[in-house]
């Protein structure tokens, strides 16, 4: 009887055939954020006091914000304390199968050997990857603890070789940390954990405290504050500090046929609606009946009001929605147009249709691939770009922590071959010097005979 007189969790639905495109581009908006002006507001000033303040400005906030006024000192260093690790075997044994398979997904993006091409004869250029020396990586505190995000920020630094990797996270008032997050730090090989959150940690890595280490780019994803101070930091050249991409709230998109079994259809939008009241679920529902469709909403709504953190996924579902379509290919169309986070395919064939996915951060394939896999354990990356910015961004990868060295190497007959076209050049741009660095060569050449 509870069951019925609670109010129904639904999405709104949309027939994809009677509606506009203005319409649907509407709905298919993003909840909006505040504007960054406002967030940069509050961030600058608590970036600049904790630049000019150290670590004493860091603890500050710590106490103020996190409320964990007992912390004396903003950071834990390695190798840290087994006590502070102390973990059920469970759980230990969860972390290091997702940790293993993280590690071989992300050590197969290692390039073996340098990019060699020999674009004219005697003329080699390569290309290499060395690992960014120093980087932080944020794992956000607030509704949820993340381990997870621990391990796919910090698998991949390791793997990449990063010399430094130091973590923050923000701490509990009482000053601690969850075991598991110092766990995977642990299995990382992390130098520090940052007990610190917000805007405030990402200004202490950013240009060093005292005690916190500066790094080279900090990674992770993170409230409005968080995101904000990023881009703050990432824009100062005082800094010196690249960032991962800009986050947004999380979002899901499934594409279902009437083949999918709508108990899993529904499971999978509600695990992306319990993040936040701000995390989008979209449905979009190939050639359905009235009746198959029904069948889905009464799932979501029936397994909506059994979760621990429902109103977080009413929050959610007020603002996502079910388009209804005719086919695949206008399935992929709009999907294609949102660039959502994470995109479920529980299609009949639902691998031949990855083909038609132009933006996506990850794509989860068939009814046995839940995104929660991919969250956790399956081996790919759960840090990935949101808000639509999936059209020019890659997710966190082994990439995300490698820069690229180009290098070129002429014998004499390459830069005979190349050097009519570089002194052409040089004297379009008017850039005598440039073009002298040729000819005083090939000069050279002609008078000792080379
Ligand atoms: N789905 C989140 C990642 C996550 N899920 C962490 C569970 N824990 C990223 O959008
Ligand atoms: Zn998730």
């Amino acid at each position: 009887p509870s069951e019925l007189n609670s109010e129904r969790i639904a999405m709104k639905r949309y027939d994809v055939s009677t509606t506009s495109e203005a319409e649907l581009r509407e709905v298919l908006q993003r909840p909006s954020q505040k504007s960054s002006e406002v967030i940069m507001g509050i961030v600058s000033p608590i970036i600049k006091d904790v630049r000019t303040g150290g670590d004493k400005a860091l603890l500050g906030y710590t106490h103020k914000f996190e409320k964990a006024t007992s912390l004396m000192s903003p950071v834990l260093k390695a190798p840290f304390p087994q006590s502070l690790m102390s973990l059920s075997p469970e759980t230990i044994e969860a972390i290091d199968v997702s940790f293993e398979n993280i590690r071989k997904f992300h050590a197969a993006q290692k390039e073996e050997k340098p990019l060699r091409v020999e674009t004219m004869p005697g003329i080699v250029c390569s290309r290499f990857a060395r690992p960014i020396e120093r980087v932080g990586l944020y794992i956000p505190g607030g509704t949820a603890v993340l381990p997870s995000t621990a391990l796919m920020l910090g698998v991949p630094a390791m793997v990449a070789g990063c010399k430094k990797i130091v973590f923050a996270s923000p701490p509990r008032a009482d000053g601690s940390i969850s075991p598991e997050i110092v766990y995977a730090a642990h299995k990382t090989g992390a130098e520090s954990i940052v007990l610190a959150g917000g805007a405030q940690a990402v200004a202490a890595m950013a240009y060093g405290t005292e005690s916190v280490s500066k790094v080279d780019k900090i990674l992770g994803p993170g409230n409005q504050f968080v995101t904000a101070a990023k881009m703050y930091v990432n824009n100062d050249t005082n800094a010196g500090v690249g960032i991962d991409m800009p986050a947004g709230p999380s979002e899901v998109l499934v594409i279902a046929d009437k083949e999918a079994n709508p108990a899993f259809v529904a499971s999978d939008l509600l695990s992306q609606a319990e993040h936040g009241i701000d995390s989008q679920v979209i449905l979009i529902a190939v050639d359905m009946s009235e009746q198959e469709l029904v069948a889905i909403e009464d799932e979501l709504h029936t397994q909506a009001i059994a979760l621990p953190r429902v109103d977080i996924v009413k929050g959610a579902i007020s603002h996502s929605v079910t388009l209804q379509v005719k086919n695949v290919q206008e399935a992929m169309r709009l999907s294609n147009e949102y660039a959502p986070e994470h995109l479920i395919l529980q299609l009949k064939d639902a691998a031949s249709v990855v083909d038609l996915v132009e933006n996506a951060g990850s794509v989860f394939i068939g009814q046995w691939t839940p995104e929660s896999v991919g969250d956790y354990s399956a081996g790919v990356n759960h840090s990935l770009p949101t808000y639509g910015y999936a059209k020019q961004y890659s997710g966190v990868n082994l990439g995300s922590y490698v820069k690229h060295i180009t290098s070129s190497n002429l014998t004499a007959q390459g830069l005979r071959n190349v050097g009519g076209a570089v002194m052409q050049l040089a004297k379009v741009e008017e850039l005598e010097a440039h073009r002298r660095a040729v000819s005083i060569r090939l000069k050279y050449m002609d008078e000792n005979s080379i």
